[in-house]
């Protein structure tokens, strides 16, 4: 072997170890981050309006009560907290779209918010005073704020939905 073979050798091996410190690194800033993200209680929203909301679910619904500590860190207050077991009537009274239902149903400032909605796009719905009706994220996709169970985040939509039941992405969260 000669010299020329073995520095190209080493060069080899310093380029692989290069490469291995670089996914090392990436791993573990890309876990970091994903800590950071995970976190529902940062706020990226500020709002200063109106902050109670009466809050609509079953009494067995552990996950709403975690929806409710998560909005209650974004400062918004719960003037009533209603447990019903009468939830589709709840849901048919407030017109909320049929495929939009989840678990629980929140009345905030006149706007409908179904299930387990973000509080920052709570706060951005409120602050454009819209013409909306209210938000929804059906079902109850795991990660999303009550809905947290280790690190699995399913992707979701917030949907927006107008007084006619026409519905509008209002936000997504593919990774977050
Ligand atoms: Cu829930």
């Amino acid at each position: 072997m000669n010299k020329f073979l073995a520095s190209g050798m080493s060069k080899f091996w310093r380029v692989v170890l290069g490469i291995m410190i670089i996914t090392v690194v990436s791993i573990t800033s890309n876990s970091a981050s994903a800590i950071a993200a995970s976190s529902w209680d940062n706020e990226t929203e500020s709002y200063s309006g109106k902050q109670e909301m009466i809050v609509y679910r079953s009494p067995s619904c552990s996950c709403c009560g975690d929806w409710l500590d998560h909005v209650k860190k974004h400062g918004f207050k719960i003037k009533q907290d209603v447990k019903t077991d009468e939830m589709e009537a709840i849901k048919q009274k407030y017109n909320l779209p049929s495929e939009l239902a989840s678990c629980h149903t929140a009345i905030i400032d006149g706007y409908v918010m179904e299930g387990h909605v973000p509080a920052d796009d709570i706060k951005r719905l409120l602050k454009q005073k819209s013409q909306l009706a209210g938000l929804a994220v059906p079902a109850m996709p795991v990660g999303t704020p009550g809905m947290e169970i280790g690190n699995t985040k399913e992707p979701f939509s917030v949907i927006a939905f107008n007084k006619k039941g026409e519905l509008q992405v209002f936000n997504s969260y593919e990774s977050y």
